[in-house]
C-alpha cells in the first residue's frame, strides 16, 4: 500500500487553499488538487507492505513534537513535477522538528526515505501547463495538534491512524 505521513489542515484552511488551488489553475492550467486531498506531505513512505503497518504506527507514536501553526504564505510551482503549491519561506522550528524525528525513527528502522531535504508544501494543482512564479500571498494558517498516517489508493486519501502532539 502507498503511504504518507501528513498534516491535514483544518476546515477553514482547506477552504482556503481549495480556494488558492482555483486561483492558481486559472494562471497555470492543470487540474485542481480536490479540497479534501490537499495536504501538507511529512514523509512519503511509498509502497509498503500491510504487514509494516503497525510497525510504522509504533515508530510514529513515539515521535515527540510540539503544537505550531502552519502558515503557508507563498506560491510557487516544480517545474519538473509540474505541481504548483503553497509554501513558506520559514516554515515553524516545530514542523521542521517532526519531520526529523518521524525521518530519522523511520530510517533507523530500516524505510526508504526521500533523502533531500524538506520542503514543506502543500500540492494544489497537479498537471499545470505553465510555471507560477514565487509570490506571496495572503497567508493561510491554521493550528496543528495532530500528524496522520495516510493511505493513498485510487487517486484517494485516507487517513489510517493519527498522533497528538504536545
Ligand atoms: P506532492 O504533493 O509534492 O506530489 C501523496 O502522493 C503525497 O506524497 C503527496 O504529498 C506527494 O507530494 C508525496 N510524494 C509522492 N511521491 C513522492 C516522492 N517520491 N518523494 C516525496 N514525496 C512524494
Amino acid at each position: 500500500m502507498r503511504l504518507f505521513f501528513a498534516i491535514w489542515p483544518d476546515d477553514p484552511g482547506r477552504a482556503a487553499l481549495a480556494e488558492l488551488a482555483g486561483r492558481l489553475v486559472q494562471v497555470a492550467g492543470g487540474r485542481a488538487t480536490p479540497a479534501e486531498s490537499i495536504h501538507l506531505t511529512l514523509e512519503f513512505l511509498g509502497n509498503v507492505e500491510p504487514e509494516r503497518v503497525p510497525q510504522i504506527e509504533l515508530i510514529a507514536g513515539e515521535v515527540r513534537a510540539r503544537r505550531f501553526r502552519v502558515v503557508l504564505d507563498r506560491v510557487g510551482s516544480f517545474r519538473r513535477a509540474r505541481v504548483a503549491w503553497a509554501g513558506s519561506d520559514r516554515p515553524p522550528r516545530e514542523l521542521m522538528g517532526l519531520q526529523a524525528d518521524l525521518h530519522g525513527r523511520l530510517r533507523d528502522n530500516g524505510f526508504e526515505l526521500e533523502e533531500r531535504p524538506y520542503s514543506p508544501h502543500a500540492t494544489v494543482a497537479r498537471k499545470i501547463e505553465r510555471p507560477v512564479p514565487r509570490a506571496p500571498i495572503d497567508a493561510i494558517e491554521w493550528p496543528v495538534a495532530r500528524f496522520a498516517l495516510v493511505v493513498s489508493a485510487a487517486g484517494r486519501y485516507a487517513t489510517l491512524a493519527s498522533w497528538r502532539l504536545g
